[in-house]
C-alpha cells in the first residue's frame, strides 16, 4: 500500500453545528490519502490497475494526463509505467492539491517529463494523448457540461489510446441503492470512521458530489464517441470504466 502523508482523517470528528460544503482546500489536502484510502474501497487495487491500463497503452512520444490528480497517487503509477519519452499533465484546481502534488513527484525517480497545471479540468487543453485518467472527479462537474468534457477528451485522445474513469455511482433500483449505501456505511466503518463522521461527510458532499448511474456512464462515453466501453473494475457503489478510441 501506498503512503503519501501519514496524517489520519478526523476532519467530521466533532459535531458541526453549520454544515458548510466540502472543499478541496488546505486541511483537506493535508489528510487526503488517509481520507481516500479509508473511504473508498478498492482504492489501492485501483492503483495498481492504472499502472497496467498505462503499461498496455501508452504509446511512445505521447502525452499522458492525471484529471483531478489531487496528491499524485495516480500520477505517480501513471509515471512509472509511461514509456520514458512520454510527458505527464497532472490538472487539479485545488492550490493545496498542487502543491502537495510538486513535492510528492519531485520524490520520484521516473524518467517521463512532468507538468502539473493549476485549472480548471474543463478548460485544460489535451493533445497527442494516449492515456487520460480521470479518478472521481467528473463527478464534481455538473451533470449538464460532462458529456463536453468527455468529448474533448476523445479529441485529444491519439487512435487506440484510453480513457481511465472512475467514478462513485448511484443506482435505479431502490433496493440495490439502499443496499450498496449501507454496505459503503459499513466499509467506513470498519476504517475507523464513526456514524457522527460519516453522517456529517455524506451531507457536506451531498451537494458536491453528484453521481450517476452505471448505464448513465455507459451511453455517455458512447456518445462521446469511445467506439469501446468495459467495466474494469467495481467495489461496491464505485466502477472503473475503460473507454477505448478505435
Ligand atoms: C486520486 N484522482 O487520488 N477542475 C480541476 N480539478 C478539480 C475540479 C475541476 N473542475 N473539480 C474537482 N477537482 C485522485 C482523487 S479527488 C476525488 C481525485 C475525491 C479536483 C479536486 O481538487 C480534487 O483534488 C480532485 O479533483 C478530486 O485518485 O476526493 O472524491
Amino acid at each position: 500500500m501506498h503512503t503519501l502523508s501519514n496524517q489520519p482523517d478526523t476532519l467530521y470528528a466533532s459535531i458541526k453545528t453549520t454544515p458548510v460544503p466540502f472543499e478541496f482546500n488546505a486541511q483537506v489536502a493535508d489528510v487526503f490519502d488517509n481520507m481516500i484510502q479509508r473511504s473508498i474501497p478498492g482504492y489501492n487495487l485501483l492503483l495498481e490497475i492504472t499502472g497496467l491500463i498505462t503499461a498496455q497503452y501508452a504509446q511512445a512520444g505521447s502525452n499522458a494526463y492525471d484529471l483531478g490528480c489531487s496528491l499524485g497517487a495516480a500520477s505517480l503509477k501513471i509515471r512509472r509505467n509511461l514509456p520514458d519519452d512520454s510527458h505527464l499533465v497532472g490538472v487539479d484546481n485545488s492550490a493545496a492539491m498542487v502543491r502537495r502534488w510538486r513535492q510528492n513527484m519531485a520524490r520520484d525517480q521516473g524518467q517521463a517529463s512532468i507538468e502539473i497545471r493549476q485549472q480548471n479540468i474543463q478548460d485544460t487543453i489535451i493533445d497527442n494523448a494516449s492515456v487520460v485518467v480521470m479518478n472521481f472527479t467528473l463527478q464534481f462537474i455538473a451533470d449538464h457540461q460532462r458529456i463536453d468534457l468527455l468529448r474533448r477528451i476523445l479529441a485529444g485522445l491519439r487512435p487506440g489510446g484510453v480513457l481511465l474513469l472512475a467514478e462513485k455511482i448511484c443506482f435505479t433500483d431502490a433496493e440495490r441503492q439502499a443496499l450498496m449505501m449501507q454496505l459503503h456505511h459499513s466499509f467506513k466503518k470498519s476504517q475507523g470512521y464513526s456514524d457522527l463522521e460519516i453522517s456529517q461527510k455524506r451531507v457536506a458532499l451531498e451537494q458536491v458530489l453528484i453521481p450517476n448511474t452505471e448505464t448513465q456512464h455507459r451511453q455517455r462515453l458512447l456518445a462521446a464517441g469511445f467506439s469501446r466501453v468495459e467495466r474494469c473494475l467495481q467495489c461496491l457503489n464505485f466502477v472503473t470504466f475503460l473507454g477505448i478510441k478505435s
